[in-house]
This record gives structure tokens, C-alpha cells and sequence, in this order.
């Protein structure tokens, strides 16, 4: 049976964890036409653009998305490229990146180099094998991995930029961007999220007068450094170091901090692998690198409840009007001082909204339906969650297998229930069953299981 993998443990436990169709799903693919109408109305769309720049390289979705067994990107994917959500001063993922961006500018001024606006398209070889992911990698797989062509993935993490950027001569750098995986479906799981890349080079004078040795200073100094990141962002916080495994990194670690009563991992981080370093130039160097999700803190620190809620354009969230006529609240001055001067500003504007976009969520209730069926041997949650999106778009909240059992013939039945929530509107039941229904068909068609 395929287990299914929470992605923010796949880089750190992959190599724990066997997927038992692993690289052999290269036929899998979703067709233009398994689009909804419904879920395509256009009220409730994202503005699709044909044709995206990235630092002056034009992209058509033609280039993209193809009709080809090779080729496993969905147009609603395609839909996100450009989107660029880090880039908007008023979206908290904007704001977030700001305000680790102050972070360094106080604690390193002009120190590190930032980029946020490297291409999402890059090769296997970037996303890869210059980080060291082995080949028999599961993260490597079609069944995770969004690729164009055999030699072209939408990135998985912005670790695919490190090696290029090392090579290009920058010894302390952030890089910000979407990145995209094949995933399971529920509030905290979307296939297109955003991270933050950190990179910092030692030379031997930098830890020569410590009395440590390379690794054990740029592991202290890297721990000492994102500790102060965490304060940063959340004031005085409990947090812990968990030992973890990366392939480009080695000391490795996750960061735990203690919020809301549950302990949640907000990023990797390790002393990067010398190999990585003597291909880039920098043999006698020593190097610290972190990988941290923006969804992640942002849920947390503007209390959003639900990870679609990011991708949002229905006006009733969006327009200025409304955001300013909410009152003020007493938080505002608890926002201030964890977050003074104008960044909380924009964090008080976004906790308004917030405050908003919770009440029109949590009016909307959530509709339940379930499905049975024989899976074969090619099954995979990840394959299933793509078709159940296909169809259904934003308007699926969580996909959750409730019931799994083999007959006396081996034949393996799992039944699934699909939560559908609008973050928007309330849905009609005719809308649900409509839905539901063309889930099944295409479910049945394009996985070829067997409905019960
Ligand atoms: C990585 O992606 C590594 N590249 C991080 C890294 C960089 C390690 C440099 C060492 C050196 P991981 O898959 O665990 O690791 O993801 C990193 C962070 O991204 C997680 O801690 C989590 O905060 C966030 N993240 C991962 N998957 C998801 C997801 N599906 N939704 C939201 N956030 C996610
Ligand atoms: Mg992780």
C-alpha cells in the first residue's frame, strides 16, 4: 500500500519511507478538459495569464502545460506561476518576507543578497542533483514532483538555486519564491506554497579565532541566528532543535516552535555538504543553509485557518472599503508592540482583514460526501487528490481516507471523504452532487479504480 507522506517531512524523512509505485507513474496526467465548469465560473477564477515574464525570459503556457506522458502539470497550476504572491507588500506572504527581510537588513546591514524573482521553471539538475538528492530520491518522483519534460520541474524548494548562486560568487544570500509539489489536500497542504532560502559562507579567519572547528561554528552560528529569527517574528516563544536529514546538508535540523498548544516545524536548516561548496568554488569555506515555509508562520502569526485562503480574489476580501471599516481592535496595540515601527502597520492591516476573512470562512459549512473504491496497483493519494482539484478546484477543503481493508481475493478498497468548503459563499446542495458527481467519473476514468 502507498503510505501517504506529509511533504513537510519529504526531504527529511524520504529516505525512511518507500513509495511502493515510486518512479513508474510517468503516465499520469490530467487532461485540459477535466476542468469544471463549475469550478471555473468566472467570479470565483484567478486571472489566467498566457504568457508570464520572468526576468525578461517569456513563458507560454504552451511551454508549460503539454498533452505529453512526460508532462504532469494541470492548468490550474500553470494558473499560480505568476502570481507571485511574496511580491505583494499588503499579502502576508509579502509582509512575512519583509519582515524577516528586516530581520538581516538590522542584525547583517548589507550583508545579505535578496532575490525573489528567479524563475519557478528550472532544471532537474538545479532542483536535484546540485543539492545532492539522490537518484533514487522519492521527492524525485512523478508522483511528488511537478515535471515539464524529463529535464524540467516546476522547483520543489528554493534550494534549487543554491548551487547557481554560489557559483555566481554571492556568499550571503535569501532567495524567496513559490514552490510547487504534488501533495495531499487539507487546511494546511496546497500544491503551491512559498519558502525562504538562507545561505551564509565562512572563510577559515571567520571561526579560525573561535577555538571550533568549521562545521561546529557555522552549526552554533546558524542556531543563534534563526533563534533571533523566531523572536523576531513572535516575540518570546518556546522553541527546539530536532536532529533531521537532508540530503545537502549535514548537521541537519528542524525548528519547533511551541504555538497554540501544539508544537509546529517551521523550517529546515543545516551545515551544507562540502561537496556542494568545492563545486561552487569554495573548498576551504564553510556554510550554513535554512529552508523556511512562509504559509506555515503566516497561519500562525495572522491566525489564518485555512491555506487556500492565501490565494483568495473574491472582492468582498480583497477591497480596500472593507478592510478600512473594520474596527479596531485591542489587539492592535499587542501587534505594535511585537511588531513596531511600519511593519506592524501592515501586520494590524492584515490582522483586519483577517478578522474578516475568519468570519466569512467559519459561516460557510462544510459538506461531506463519501467515495469507495478498488484501487490498483498504480494508486497513489497524490494522483487522486489531483483529479478530486481538477474538478473541484478551490472548493475542496481535505481529502482523508476513513476506510482501507484487503479481501480474502487481495483486492485493497479505500473509501474516502472530500470535504467541501467555499471560503466565499455558501454551496447549494445541487452544486455539491454536481461536483461529486464528476469527481467519480473522473476519479473512475482517469485512475482506473473501481467505484463500489
Ligand atoms: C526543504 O524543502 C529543504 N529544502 C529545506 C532546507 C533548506 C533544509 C536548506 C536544509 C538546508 P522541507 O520539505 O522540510 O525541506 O520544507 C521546508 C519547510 O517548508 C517546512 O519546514 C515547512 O515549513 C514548509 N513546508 C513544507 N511542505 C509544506 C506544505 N505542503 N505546505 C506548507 N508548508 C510546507
Ligand atoms: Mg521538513
Amino acid at each position: 500500500m502507498v503510505m501517504a507522506i506529509s511533504h513537510s517531512f519529504r526531504f527529511a524523512r524520504a529516505s525512511l519511507v518507500h513509495h511502493s509505485n515510486g518512479l513508474k507513474s510517468f503516465a499520469f496526467r490530467i487532461p485540459v478538459s477535466s476542468v469544471s465548469t463549475l469550478a471555473t465560473k468566472k467570479k470565483f477564477t484567478q486571472p489566467v495569464a498566457s504568457l508570464l515574464e520572468f526576468g525578461g525570459v517569456k513563458i507560454a503556457k504552451d511551454d508549460v502545460v503539454r498533452d505529453d506522458p512526460t508532462n504532469n502539470v494541470p492548468d490550474p497550476i500553470f494558473s499560480k506561476l505568476g502570481m507571485q504572491l511574496h511580491r505583494r507588500n499588503q499579502h502576508p506572504i509579502g509582509i512575512l518576507k519583509n519582515a524577516i527581510y528586516e530581520y538581516f537588513d538590522t542584525n547583517y546591514p548589507n550583508k545579505f543578497d535578496k532575490f525573489d524573482d528567479l524563475c519557478p521553471i528550472v532544471s532537474v539538475k538545479q532542483n536535484f542533483d546540485d543539492v545532492l538528492v539522490p537518484a533514487d530520491h522519492v521527492s524525485r518522483s512523478y508522483n511528488d514532483t511537478y515535471y515539464i519534460d524529463p529535464q524540467t520541474v516546476l522547483r520543489c524548494h528554493t534550494s534549487a538555486h543554491q548551487a547557481e548562486l554560489l557559483s555566481g560568487g554571492h556568499n550571503h544570500f535569501l532567495v524567496t519564491g513559490d514552490v510547487y509539489r504534488r501533495d495531499s489536500i487539507d487546511s494546511t497542504h496546497y500544491p503551491v506554497f512559498h519558502q525562504m532560502e538562507g545561505v551564509r559562507v565562512f572563510s577559515p579567519e571567520d571561526w579560525e579565532a573561535s577555538g571550533l572547528d568549521g562545521t561546529a561554528y557555522a552549526a552554533e552560528d546558524l542556531k543563534k541566528c534563526l533563534e533571533g529569527l523566531a523572536r523576531h517574528l513572535f516575540g518570546s516563544v518556546e522553541m527546539r532543535w530536532i536532529d533531521a536529514y537532508f540530503p545537502f546538508t549535514n548537521p541537519s535540523y528542524e525548528l519547533e516552535i511551541y504555538f497554540k498548544e501544539k508544537w509546529l516545524e517551521v523550517l529546515g536548516c543545516g551545515v551544507t555538504e562540502q561537496e556542494i561548496l568545492k563545486r561552487g568554488g569554495r573548498s576551504n569555506n564553510v556554510a550554513w543553509a535554512f529552508g523556511l515555509g512562509l504559509e506555515r508562520l503566516a497561519m500562525v502569526l495572522f491566525d489564518i485557518p485555512d491555506i487556500r485562503l492565501f490565494w483568495s480574489t473574491d472582492e468582498r476580501f480583497t477591497s480596500q472599503d472593507l478592510w478600512s471599516s473594520v474596527p479596531r481592535s485591542l489587539t492592535y496595540s499587542y501587534f505594535h508592540a511585537v511588531f513596531p515601527g511600519p511593519i506592524g502597520d501592515q501586520i494590524q492591516a492584515i490582522f483586519e482583514a483577517k478578522s474578516v476573512l475568519q468570519l466569512f470562512y467559519f459561516g460557510f459549512p462544510p459538506c461531506y460526501k463519501d467515495m469507495s473504491f478498488w484501487i490498483n496497483e498504480s494508486f497513489t493519494e497524490n494522483n487522486l487528490c489531483e483529479v478530486v482539484r481538477g474538478v473541484a478546484g478551490d472548493l475542496v477543503e481535505e481529502v482523508q481516507l476513513i476506510d482501507n481493508f484487503t479481501n480474502k481475493k487481495g483486492m485493497t478498497s479505500h473509501c474516502y471523504r472530500i470535504a467541501y468548503r467555499s471560503m466565499e459563499r455558501s454551496l447549494t446542495d445541487d452544486e455539491i452532487n454536481e461536483l461529486q458527481w464528476n469527481v467519480r467519473d473522473q476519479v473512475e476514468k482517469k485512475l482506473n479504480v473501481v467505484l463500489r
